[in-house]
């Protein structure tokens, strides 16, 4: 059986690892490593498409993904700032659960766009997003950045980072991208021809 060879710009493992474990019988996922990309657009779209299109010199076919964290009272803060929210993993939740002190309204999303970017074709997108609550302290070690905070509606009150990585792939906003990439990849005309050498 042929095996359907996913070339992903990134740095972050974390991504890397989910999306490698989430995917189907039939695909893989191969880093490409283009050191870090400069994050200059405005949107999820935007940053997914700079990070696809640098791929395109190491493969015909490239994807970017770019996800963050939405929170309404914050105005969908941090967003596509949410690797920049500061320093490190602790530092980016301790910032957050500072922001939210004293808010009631704790109400979030997580997004995911993952964009596909092919030498020969226009880009298409996917989006997955998880609706959900900032919790009032970190539970669970599992997962990365705002997992530890993150309560998600579909679940039974416990945080992304209390979760398997099966149980969070299933209702993630990472794992709904990648079900509608997947499922559109045998309409992609180009995939599958010359993918990462
Ligand atoms: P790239 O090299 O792929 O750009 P990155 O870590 O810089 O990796 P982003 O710019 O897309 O990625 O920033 C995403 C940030 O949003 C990430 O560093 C986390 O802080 C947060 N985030 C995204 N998905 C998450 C998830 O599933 N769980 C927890 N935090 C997440």
């Amino acid at each position: 059986m042929s095996v359907v060879v996913l070339g992903l710009v990134t740095s972050n493992q974390d991504k890397l690892a989910e999306i490698s474990a989430m995917l189907p019988k039939g695909f893989e996922v191969q880093r490409l490593d283009l050191g870090e990309i400069d994050e200059t657009g405005a949107t999820f779209e935007e940053n997914a498409e700079l990070k696809a299109i640098a791929g395109l010199v190491q493969s015909s076919v490239a994807l970017g993904e770019d996800s963050g964290l939405e929170v309404e009272a914050l105005h969908s803060a941090p967003g596509v700032y949410s690797k920049r929210y500061a320093e490190s993993d602790v530092a980016r939740v301790r910032r957050l659960l500072a922001e939210l002190r004293d808010v009631d309204d704790r109400r979030a999303r997580f997004v995911t766009v993952i964009a596909m970017a092919q030498r020969r074709g226009l880009t298409q997108f996917f989006r997955g997003e998880v609706e959900g609550h900032i919790a009032r302290e970190p539970s669970g070690t599992n997962g990365f950045g705002y997992d530890p905070i993150f309560v998600p509606n579909e679940g039974d009150g416990r945080t992304f980072a209390q979760m398997t990585r099966e149980e969070k792939g299933r209702i993630s906003h990472r794992g709904r991208a990648l079900a509608m990439l997947v499922a559109n990849v045998g309409t992609l005309v180009h995939l599958g021809e010359d993918l990462p050498e």
